[in-house]
């Protein structure tokens, strides 16, 4: 494959609702998405890197600089198998696995349409259905913390996820979990904690969370073992978890027992299936996060799932809680029971909507094969 031109653009694109973690509100997204055109196919890949350097190093316009000037000049100089190439190819430009992962994905896209085949089946996917979770923002109450987790039950999500933060973690634990004693439930701090909250963590075991996602910092192991070993509830590796070695080194060393994969954060689809057959090997469940996607992320995502060792619910949820009109058609749903339906058709299994997408866009450009840069 010898892509042709590659388009970015920046669309943005207000959310339904602010989403609130412990690292800031976000109330609209900035989203870097490329399209790759090669023999009259067009392919999308999205960047999930956010408006801030907040929840990793990236942000959308470190990654749309990097995207420009170093991935895409060396995908336009290449000849390509397959989206397994691309690896290789960014090897030289250290980290940045954002910016690489929306290439590569795009990669695997452009591939699975030139076979004619499903992007779920072209990853090794064997789930028909995946079953959904929802991750829930920190709220300006608790009472309404208690009315979106009654909504989201409601829907049928198989799981609720919690955003926590010190200050916003025991008394809302509490509270829902008077509401709702069986409900499967975790929460995720995004680093807000350190190791000297380790006793009070532990009498969270009172609450029988699935998991703690990421309670320390983003960038460690150690530690995590240390509150592990302190612990009962098992502890999900997200932002730490960077690629299979990483994921190899935290398994051994014992610093969770779950891991949330994010292609993005792990630098596109190689990788991320690298991670979950590490898990695998220790017998360790995954499931796939979510970074507030368009309907272009989320159709990757859902493919990601459908992998074997995503036996948890993960985040990947209806485009309706986060777009008044999503990118893609048909939007992406979830039943009454939490699942998503795998998509059979070949590529991504959604329409993206130029129209739409060209409504939304704020920036361009466009590179091609054996030509200067045009805007
Ligand atoms: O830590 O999983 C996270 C969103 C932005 C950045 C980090 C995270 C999240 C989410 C939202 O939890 C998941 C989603 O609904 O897309
Ligand atoms: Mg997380």
């Amino acid at each position: 494959m010898k892509i042709e031109a590659v388009h970015l653009r920046e669309v943005n694109m207000p959310l339904a609702h602010p989403f609130e973690t412990s690292f800031g509100v976000t109330t609209g997204r900035r989203i870097l998405l490329v399209e790759l055109i090669c023999e009259g196919r067009s392919a999308w890949g999205e960047c999930v890197a956010g408006e801030h350097p907040y929840f990793s190093d990236e942000m959308i316009d470190t990654a749309w600089h990097i995207t420009e000037t170093e991935l895409v000049p060396r995908l336009l100089a290449a000849d390509l198998n397959d989206g397994r190439d691309c690896p290789a190819l960014f090897e030289q430009v250290r980290g940045h696995r954002m910016a690489k992962a929306a290439l590569e994905n795009a990669v695997w896209e452009l591939d699975a349409m030139r076979q004619g085949i499903a992007l779920s089946k072209l990853l090794g996917g064997t789930r028909e259905i995946i079953p959904c979770g929802v991750s829930i923002g920190i709220q300006p109450t608790p009472e309404k913390l208690m009315q979106k987790i009654e909504t989201e039950v409601a829907a049928g999500y198989q799981r609720i996820k919690l955003k926590c933060k010190p200050g916003w973690d025991e008394a809302i634990f509490t509270e829902a979990r008077k509401r709702w004693p069986d409900i499967l439930m975790s929460c995720d701090a995004n680093s807000a904690y350190r190791l000297s909250d380790a006793p009070r963590i532990a009498t969270w075991d009172r609450f029988n969370l699935l998991m703690i996602e990421q309670p320390l910092w983003y960038d460690d192991f150690y530690f995590h073992t240390e509150l592990q070993k302190q612990i009962k509830t098992a502890i999900c590796l997200d932002e730490c978890i960077r690629n299979r070695r990483d994921a190899q080194a935290a398994l051994e060393l014992g610093s969770g027992r779950i891991i949330n994969i994010k292609v993005g954060r792990v630098g596109g689809f190689t990788e991320a299936i690298a991670v979950h057959d590490v898990a695998q090997q220790f017998g360790v469940p995954v499931w796939c996060g979510g970074m507030l996607e368009t309907g272009i992320g989320r159709a990757h995502n859902i493919a990601l799932s459908s992998l074997p060792n995503f036996s948890l619910p993960g985040d990947v949820s209806a485009s309706q809680r986060y777009w008044t009109e999503d990118i893609i058609a048909p939007e992406v749903t979830v039943s009454a029971s939490g699942e998503i339906v795998v998509p059979t058709s070949p590529g991504r299994g959604f329409e993206v909507l130029p129209e739409r997408i060209e409504s939304l866009t704020v920036r361009r450009q466009t590179l091609r094969r054996n030509a200067a840069v045009s805007s």
